[in-house]
């Protein structure tokens, strides 16, 4: 090699290292799958000239998992309530600071001073919901109002359900339906709900992620998912119905932060005031059907989104549904303990 050539090579190294170091135009987001709304992607690469990449996942243990392994390359996250706490704890988020950005005085007061983030250091509200039943009431015309219909199957949905693939959701339903508390460490009780458990699944066709689809097409007949999934469901198929669990279901909130070795963080921040703009949060909304954390952006949202029976929880269900916090870790432990197991 002469040193012409060398040194044309350093040079377009250098050119190629600075492309990325500075890192205009790129914004790479690490989200739950079919959950980010594609006009509100494009509105933004438009409006910041910013070329966006999703990346999906199907629950809070996959997204942790492979950021933890590091070298992925994601710039944004969107984990749930109960997981945002382990990610700040191990260092993983940046302290984006996104109470100080200008949008921020659209967040509803309601989502500010959470426990998972007081003040709004790091995350900022993506969307929020609960998990519930879903049923085609072709397949079954019984009470859809409760647990027993994921965990204790009838006849006519044996083999035909699908449950989310996360872990937290999953416990929480099988423990307030044997009685117990959430975050419970009662050891009698927990060996129920791993038997509970275990015996359930049998009846389980899957534990997947691809419910808009999979429900209104026939594929699955009874769901324990998320209420805007099944909202979307529902509007492809009209047989399909929406239930809470009596005995008691979780409400989550998923919230934006930036990683803490994004190389594109000022994309990031811009991203982050972006969706507290009411009409972009609207556009999220719209989409996902789920309910967003931003005053004013429900005047952007279709009609249809205030009266659904997905997303207005019923009075006499209020009381039943209670958000899902995080557990102590050595309690987590022996929840993922009984997951592994429920899962082998
Ligand atoms: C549904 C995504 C819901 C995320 N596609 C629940 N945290």
């Amino acid at each position: 090699m002469n040193w012409k050539m060398t040194a044309a090579g350093a040079m377009l190294a250098i050119l190629g290292f600075a492309g990325s170091a500075a890192a205009e135009g790129a914004l790479n987001i690490y989200n739950w799958g079919d959950y980010t709304s594609p006009e509100m992607i494009k509105k933004f690469e438009d409006k910041y000239k910013v070329k966006v990449t999703v990346t999906d996942y199907d629950s809070n243990d996959t997204a942790l998992a492979k950021v933890r392994a590091g070298g992925h390359g994601f710039d944004i996250v969107v984990p749930s309530a109960n997981y945002v706490p382990i990610w700040v704890k191990e260092g993983l988020l940046l302290e984006a600071r996104p109470d100080q950005m200008s949008n921020f005085k659209n967040v509803d007061e309601r989502w500010v001073n959470v426990p998972w983030d007081p003040g709004r250091h790091y995350t900022t509200p993506w969307q929020w919901g609960l998990t519930g039943v879903g049923v085609n009431k072709k397949v079954y015309g019984g009470d859809i109002n409760t647990a027993k219909v994921i965990l204790d199957p009838p006849p006519e949905l044996a083999g035909k359900i699908n449950v989310a693939p996360e872990m937290n959701d999953v416990l929480f339903l099988t423990i307030k339906y044997l009685g117990g508390n959430w975050c419970t460490a009662d050891k009698e009780l927990l060996k129920k709900v791993r038997d509970t458990l275990v015996a359930a699944k049998s009846k389980w066709l899957a534990m997947d992620y691809s419910v808009t689809e999979k429900l209104p097409s026939g594929d699955y007949a009874g769901v324990y998912y998320w209420n805007g999934a099944v909202m979307r469901a529902r509007m492809k198929n009209p047989d399909i119905a929406f239930g809470y669990p009596k005995e008691g279901f979780p409400f989550f909130m998923d919230s934006v932060a930036i990683l803490k070795d994004a190389k594109n963080v000022e994309n990031a921040k811009l991203f982050m005031n972006f969706i507290m703009e009411p009409e972009n949060a609207a556009l999220i909304s719209s989409f996902a059907k789920y309910a967003n954390g931003i005053k004013g952006s429900a005047e952007f949202m279709p009609a249809e989104m205030k009266s659904a029976p997905e997303l207005v929880v019923p009075a006499e269900f209020e009381k039943a549904g209670e958000f899902l916090t995080a557990c102590p870790p050595e309690v987590s432990e022996l929840y993922t303990r009984i997951w592994t197991d429920v899962n082998k």
